[in-house]
């Protein structure tokens, strides 16, 4: 069934009436994208019914991918694309006499995540539900997400974000699937008529948990997936019990706020029952509609499987076990055998402040009954592990220890399957950070390389490419993106390369046009272009990069006549509130931006932008103008890095050290495409063991990044004495934890290797063009093809869904 214009104009033009009772053409953009997520709404109704239909009929296994974070991005042109009526909408809203684009920006960017890690989520929910699998995200439906960033006067300003404001209109509030999550009071273990031991509460606070639904629409295939996010609220038969104010807020505060720490650890009660929350509230539901198909317990696992994304929900393994035990009345043996094969789990960073604990004592408080479980899991696994492995060893893998209780240990001991997010990320996990339980289970143990989705970064973020790209080798990449590679064959086709490099102009244009317009900023869209977005942390080495730009601009001070190629170098970086550090970059940075942006002698030599409020949404207007992908953390310390992927598939070249999956870049594009510099993994392990770095020496041998570092002192850059003077001693006089110092030589040596090749512009768009061509394997497809298969065992169930349709 084709929808016409004529048919959408006019279901469109019904749905905004019902909806707003007034003329249309008075609208503004915002009523107009409601009415049309609205249309979209009943427009994919059916082929959400029918997929939840035939999941529940045929019983197939389903996956539950439960995350504390979702960066969606706006929903509503990805729907549209996904549902093949793209095309058909925007030209019936030209036929209306209005304009798709600004409808479409009307839209809120739900920042429901902070960084990779959400983003990555939202790429698998778009995957699963276009490959057709049974799966379903579970998270929490924040108030306020991610704070907006604002600059004043080169500081980081963060305001709330409330995203709520105009409505939802993706989501379904499903009251009827609420379920009551218990914290705090006592749990006291009593025998019952049966000799079992079960938990008699007292003195607990009982909060309700309502699920908000929003479609994950598949392309093209008519599936529509469920992503559930809850929300806190007090129980109506409880609303005597709450007097004040205060009491009221305490219950609204749990789903107030997405905590603003990526890869931080923030010790706060808060989080935690966060935590508890949304995945007791996720497996009682889980539980509820198991017992809808009338099976035994042992078959649990056959029907789910649930994925713990980072430590976040690694309650669920306990939160299970409660359950099983104590409303169910299985056996603990029974019991733990279901839990282990039901949970799997990802880890998503190795830095140690961001590895999860919590005192002992506030989890006992918090969910008194689950601390038992808890205790109970660690002491069953101390008494099966001891008489196997050194008692050292043992104890250094038990999940209380020092009065913690270790969130990675639980998730490793409870789960089936234990992946890391990068080839080289879990060779690190295995042999390093996790080295203990590699030993204990090698088995468990398995790589699943991130992906990305290219249907938002290539397809929809970058039209003009995507259009060449289907010219050159048809559409068969939509569905299965290592046909990207055909486009190779086109790497010395002279027309294609200059096709190639107009298009990347257009986009240029594009985002210059922003920057004037939001910042005032003019660029020269003829410039290279170099971008690093991602959080600012200071192992991503943002630092390096102001260096380096630093370092061009004395350069072009001392020679104003100098001969080089002009850069535009964009950051965009938010930092945890509580960052101090971070921030003090950002401000560094933006007085950099100032300085040269202002300097007659610069001109366009190098211009820098610092994008206010990086997120989704920018990066969809940045990534496809970059020409240069910075990806420069230190080695070893970026679990995989996603917008590299990203980058690539959009034709920039890569500067990378061999960190993350920049290690897989490099194989799969070949080492003459990529431009590699620094240190590598092993070579910083040896410092750390040896301890034979010293940054102060590299100081003082290195005359010309002594001259750099000094204009953070020395007056240079105005107006930064204080932020100026700790990042120079943390390089210097602290000795530089994150060896900025020591890969700055090769660094700008490799840009200047840039340079050189941007001179050469068929040179440069060929190599462009097999990045884009070797970009396929990292689709969030195929990525998702290997957890369902591996890991999760579910399967496709496209020909089951589609029966209803046809
Ligand atoms: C991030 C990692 O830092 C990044 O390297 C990776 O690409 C991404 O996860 C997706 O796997 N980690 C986080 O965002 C985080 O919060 C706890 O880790």
């Amino acid at each position: 069934m084709v929808l016409t214009t004529k048919e959408f104009r006019e279901d469109f033009s019904k749905t905004f009436e019902g909806l707003y009772a007034f003329d249309l053409s008075e609208a503004s953009p915002i009523q107009y994208y409601t009415a049309l997520g609205n249309y979209l709404k009943v427009y994919s109704a059916d082929n959400w019914s029918h997929t939840n239909q035939a999941y529940l009929e045929h019983q197939v296994k389903q996956v539950y991918y439960f995350s504390m974070e979702f960066l969606p991005g706006r929903m509503l042109k990805s729907n549209l694309l996904n549902l093949g009526i793209l095309d058909t909408v925007r030209d019936g809203l030209r036929e209306m006499g209005l304009d798709f684009e600004v409808i479409a920006r009307a839209e809120v960017d739900p920042a429901l995540g902070n960084g990779g890690l959400g983003r990555l989520a939202s790429c698998f929910m778009d995957s699963i539900a276009s490959l057709g699998i049974p799966g379903n995200g579970n998270g929490i439906r924040y108030r306020y997400g991610l704070f907006q960033q604002k600059f004043v006067d080169g500081y980081q300003v963060e305001l709330p974000e409330n995203w709520l404001r105009d409505g939802n209109v993706w989501e379904v509030r499903k009251e009827n699937k609420a379920v009551m999550v218990r914290f705090g009071g006592q749990a006291i273990l009593s025998e019952d008529p049966d000799g079992r031991l079960k938990p008699i509460y007292s003195q607990t606070q009982n909060i309700l948990a309502v699920p908000y639904d929003t479609g994950m629409i598949g392309y093209q295939n008519e599936v529509v997936n469920n992503l559930r996010l809850w929300s806190a609220e007090i129980p109506p038969e409880e609303e005597i019990h709450y007097h004040t104010i205060a009491d009221r807020e305490k219950v609204n505060q749990i789903t107030e706020v997405l905590y603003p720490d990526d890869s931080n650890y923030e010790g706060q009660i808060l989080r935690l029952r966060q935590e508890y929350f949304f995945t007791s509230a996720g497996v009682q539901s889980i539980v509820r509609y198991y017992k809808q198909m009338v099976l035994t317990w042992q078959h649990f696992p056959d029907k789910v499987a649930i994925h713990i994304n980072d430590t976040h929900p690694a309650l669920c393994i306990p939160e299970l076990m409660r359950i099983l035990l104590d409303e169910e009345g299985l056996s603990w043996e029974q019991a733990w055998e279901i839990t282990q094969k039901t949970m799997s789990y990802t880890n998503h960073t190795i830095l140690q402040e961001a590895m999860e604990k919590w005192p002992v004592r506030m989890v006992q408080e918090l969910v008194p009954r689950i601390y038992q479980i808890i205790e109970e899991i660690n002491q069953r696994h101390i008494d099966k592990k001891l008489p196997l492995y050194t008692p050292e060893l043992t104890y250094r893998t038990t999940i209380i220890a020092d009065g913690n209780v270790k969130m990675a240990h639980l998730a490793i001991i409870g789960s089936h399957s234990v992946n890391g997010v990068a080839k080289l990320h879990t060779e690190i996990l295995m042999h390093e950070v996790l080295r203990d339980f590699y030993q204990m289970y090698p088995a468990k143990f398995n790589n699943k390389t991130n992906g990305i989705t290219q249907r938002r970064w290539l397809h929809l973020a970058n039209e003009g490419l995507t259009k060449l790209i289907d010219n050159k080798i048809g559409t068969a990449w939509k569905t299965n993106p290592s046909e990207l590679k055909l486009f190779k064959s086109f790497a010395n086709n002279e027309d294609t390369l200059a096709q190639l490099a107009e298009i990347k102009l257009e986009n240029k244009k594009q985002f210059a046009a922003y920057a004037e317009k939001e910042m005032g900023i003019e660029l020269d869209p003829t410039a290279l272009f170099d971008v690093q977005i991602k959080r600012l942390h200071a192992y991503k080495r943002q630092l390096l990069n102001a260096l380096h730009i630093l370092d061009r601009y004395l350069k072009i001070k001392d020679d104003p006549d100098l001969d080089i190629q002009p850069r535009v170098f964009i950051f965009g970086a938010k930092a945890a509130p509580s960052y101090v550090y971070a921030k003090q970059i950002i401000k560094l940075i933006n007085t950099i931006a100032d300085m040269v942006n202002n300097d007659p002698a610069i001109g366009n030599k190098i211009k820098v932008v610092f994008v206010e409020n990086y997120g989704v949404s920018l990066a969809e207007l940045i990534i496809p103008a970059a020409e240069v992908s910075e990806q420069i953390s230190l080695a070893g310390k970026e679990a995989s890095g996603t917008s590299n992927m990203k980058l690539m598939l959009n034709g920039a070249l890569t500067v990378a050290t061999l960190d993350g999956a920049n290690v897989e870049i490099r194989d799969f594009v070949g080492e003459d495409n990529i431009f590699l510099f620094g240190l590598n993994d092993q070579e910083v392990y040896a410092f750390y063991e040896n301890g034979t770095y010293h940054s102060r020496d590299i100081y003082d041998s290195n005359p010309r990044l002594q001259r750099v570092l000094n204009t953070f002192i020395d007056g240079t850059i105005p107006g930064i004495e204080t932020e100026g003077r700790v990042i120079f001693d943390s390089l210097v006089q602290y000795n530089d934890e994150y060896f900025v110092l020591k890969d700055f030589e090769s660094y700008v040596e490799v840009q200047e290797k840039v340079d050189q090749l941007y001179q050469d512009p068929m040179a440069w768009n060929q190599k462009s063009l097999l990045n884009i061509a070797s970009s396929g394997p990292f689709s969030a497809d195929f990525t998702i093809k290997r957890y369902a298969e591996e890991i999760w065992k579910t399967d496709s169930q496209l020909p089951a869904i589609q029966q209803y349709i046809h």
